[in-house]
């Protein structure tokens, strides 16, 4: 029976759910064999949760090891898009190339795709659905983002926007689409990092599309809520919320922010492969990358 099956039969009080009031929003919950019925009203009620230490530093090292292998692997080979998905490039540190979204990771790694299985991330495929898989050759599948507040950076911070954007353009209330997202660098509020309003998946539809200038707003809200993450955590949000990226204050080596977000699916079995055609919204965004760093240039 399911974590929230058995909470129907029980009563509030049982639950330990009226410590939901008392739960300061930046509580670090611990990852089990279940999702319990207090993290799932969180979850519910905020729209995000945050699992401390879910990955050891030795995973946590070993990730980061293969992202940095491919990346110097595609940089050498001149890839600029994986399956049609653009990998975006910028100028890291010394100017040198630097690929700040890279996608399909776990398509070549193994020691990824074998992490992102590993037993204790059960409880999170089970919350999204019974029947939920990791889409590693889908949509873009396991993504890592490096962020970097360096002069040649297409990828310093990430506006404000909500994660159900084709639903919108099709004026379809977007279904609850939760981002699990494992953090592979500390983040204190100082270096910036990622921001949330929470309470907004419960937003209607005309909130989603108008509240904020998705991607271009990039001001502070009185209401956003600041994830402080560590090397080896694990979040979850709504993707309906409204959520952005802030730009560390320091630059160089210090500002660098890396987050690898894994693609629980639950749609139609959709893969991709070298033939897939770029999405619209990708062309947009490497225009957009070209401009920037072409305002940049020496
Ligand atoms: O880097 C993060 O933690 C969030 C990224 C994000 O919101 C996105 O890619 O849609
Ligand atoms: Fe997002």
């Amino acid at each position: 029976m399911s974590a929230a099956a058995v909470a129907e039969e029980m009563t509030t009080e049982e639950l330990g759910l009226d410590a939901l009031d008392s739960l300061p929003l930046d509580t670090r919950f611990t990852l089990g064999d279940e999702i319990t019925p207090l993290q799932e009203a969180f979850l519910d009620r905020h729209g995000f949760l945050i699992f401390g230490s879910v990955a050891s530093q030795d995973e946590v090292s070993r990730i980061n090891a293969e992202v940095d292998r491919i990346e110097s692997e595609w940089v050498e080979a001149g890839e600029t898009s994986i399956n049609g998905v653009p990998i975006f490039q910028g100028l890291g540190l010394e100017n040198r190339p630097m690929m700040q979204r890279i996608p399909f990771t776990s398509c070549y790694s193994d020691y990824i795709r074998g992490f992102i299985r590993s037993d204790r991330f059960e409880a999170v495929r089970r919350l999204i659905g019974e029947e939920t898989r990791i889409g590693d050759n889908e949509k873009d599948g396991c993504v890592v983002n490096t962020y970097i507040n360096v002069p040649g950076s297409v990828y310093p911070r990430l506006g404000w926007h909500t994660d159900g954007l084709r639903d919108l353009f099709y004026l379809r209330m977007p279904k609850r689409m939760l981002n699990v997202g494992i953090h592979l660098t500390d983040c204190p509020t100082e270096n910036g990092g990622l921001r949330l309003i929470p309470g907004t998946h419960h937003q209607g539809l005309f909130g989603m599309c108008f509240h904020k200038m998705h991607f271009i707003d990039h001001r502070p809200d009185p209401k956003e809520l600041c994830v402080e993450t560590r090397a080896g955590d694990l979040t979850i949000h709504d993707g309906r919320l409204w959520h952005r990226v802030e730009r560390s204050p320091h630059t160089g080596a210090a500002s660098i922010r890396r987050s690898m977000y894994v693609p629980y699916l639950t749609d139609e079995y959709q893969p991709k492969s070298e033939s897939s055609s770029t999405p619209v919204y990708h062309h947009l965004g490497t225009i957009a990358r070209k401009l920037k760093l072409w305002r940049n240039r020496d």
